[in-house]
């Protein structure tokens, strides 16, 4: 199992479907979600431990975890600590520049409109753990919803027999108010519905694999959720200046997150493919997470794709709308200025996707299954509302007052055209 080269120009149906709708094996499972999700809204507490005994193997004793986050901190080694304190401190500040100002502004005479921008009150933060550990993910969660000033954040990882330090501290460095060790499908529903344990949200965030991510889509509706944010996906964007080596790598790196993951290499130089290709087989052989990267590499969604020029590779990405794009050719900003889809972008040679899964700033919950065309990443504004404000003076009114009562009445609102006409009549008996 390796990753197989197509030419753009002969993809078939069926490949454009396993290509540009990928849904990472989600649609399979949904019938088997929603019943584990009905029976948690209705049992609570009972349905949540019965499920972790069965899926995570593991008998929890108390859900709630959060003084556990602060010891583990505590006894962790310096190096781990500092770097999860460095890579929250630039995730911290790249988020603080986002948080937006309320704002007035005078459109017309006596015509005053603006925007203020309020926290949610209570978010839940989704941290991965299972077949591997996501201290990095607790980090990207939270620390946004604490800078966007949410009230109670509540944090859910998976359970284990041992729980993973790094985590329990990075989530104690992020800065949650309260966290449970419960994870998968279980988790998302015990957040949308709350159960005994475990207080209702009213917005669910964060990254997950295929059950994760089925769940945040059954419970949309009942509660807000930021995207679906699954399996890892990549597309880089290589030409004949790219080391073929370094784009192998971005593609072995993000398959060694989960077997539904899908990584995509496209150029325009067949040299490139084949070098591309073959680099790849040969970085796999070397990993220690090689089965779970084989089985990425191997996914429908996953290729070295061939194009016949820059404009078909270009087109070929738009389309795919990845959760992260590389770009490494000889004008990269150019190639970018093509792009609009894509949930977090990586320009030029030095800036592996590694650097902004972990520690550059920016955030790697990011949408997938084609999300990127329609939203971004997580941001400090998932974590907030706004509200329009509006002050008219007399002025003001009368300015628009005939817009307001010829729409009204052609509306036939009259009560609306009568909410206004008595301020303008008012008006002109002063
Ligand atoms: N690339 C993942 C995030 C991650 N990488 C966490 C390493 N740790 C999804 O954006
Ligand atoms: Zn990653």
């Amino acid at each position: 199992m390796s990753i197989e080269v197509h030419t753009i120009a002969d993809l078939g149906p069926d490949d454009r479907v396993a290509f540009f709708e990928r849904d990472a094996g989600i649609d399979a499972i949904s019938d088997d979600v929603h019943e584990i999700v009905e029976r948690v809204r209705t049992e609570g507490d009972v349905a949540v431990r019965e499920y972790t005994n069965e899926f995570d193997g593991v008998t929890v004793g108390n859900l709630e975890i959060t003084d556990q986050c602060e010891r583990a901190y505590d006894e962790l080694e310096d190096d781990v600590c500092e770097a999860i304190e460095t890579a929250a401190a630039n995730v911290r500040e790249f988020h603080e520049a986002q948080v937006p100002d309320d704002w007035r502004e005078e459109f017309g005479p006596g015509r005053e409109l603006g925007r203020r921008f309020r926290p949610i009150e209570r978010v839940g933060v989704y941290v991965p753990g299972g077949a591997a550990a996501y201290p990095s993910s607790a980090i990207m969660g939270v620390v946004p919803a604490v800078v966007a000033g949410v009230e109670h954040v509540t944090v859910v990882t998976p359970p284990a027999d041992e729980m993973n330090p790094v985590t329990l501290a990075a989530i104690h460095v992020a800065g949650a108010d309260a966290v449970y060790s419960v994870g998968g499908v279980q988790a998302i529903a015990g957040l949308a519905y709350g159960t005994e344990t475990i207080t209702r949200v009213q917005k669910i965030v964060g990254p997950g694999n295929k059950w994760v991510t089925a769940a945040k889509a059954a419970v949309r509706g009942d509660v807000e959720i930021d995207f679906l944010a699954g399996p890892s996906e990549i597309v880089v964007v290589a030409d004949e200046t790219a080391d073929p080596g370094d784009v192998a790598a971005e593609l072995v790196a993000q398959a060694e997150h989960d077997p539904n993951a899908s990584v995509v290499a496209v150029t325009a130089d067949s040299d490139t493919a084949a070098a591309i290709a073959a680099a790849v087989d040969e970085q796999a052989n070397a990993r220690e997470r090689e089965e779970t990267i084989r089985a990425a590499l191997d996914n429908d969604a996953s290729g070295v794709l061939l194009a016949r020029s820059m404009s078909e590779a270009i087109l070929f990405t738009e389309e795919y709308a990845p959760e992260h794009l590389s770009i490494i050719t000889d004008d990269d900003e150019s190639v970018l200025e093509r792009i609009d889809s894509a949930g977090s972008v990586f320009l030029g040679p030095n800036t592996p996707v590694a650097a902004g899964d972990y520690a550059s700033g920016t955030n790697h919950v990011l949408p997938t299954n084609g999300g990127a065309r329609v939203t971004g990443g997580l941001s400090v504004e998932t974590f907030m509302r706004s509200t329009t404000v509006q002050r008219l003076s007399s002025e003001g009114l009368s300015e628009i007052g005939e817009t307001i009562t010829t729409l009204a009445d052609a509306e036939g609102l009259e009560a609306h055209a009568a909410s206004v006409r008595r301020r303008l009549d008012d008006e002109s008996s002063d």
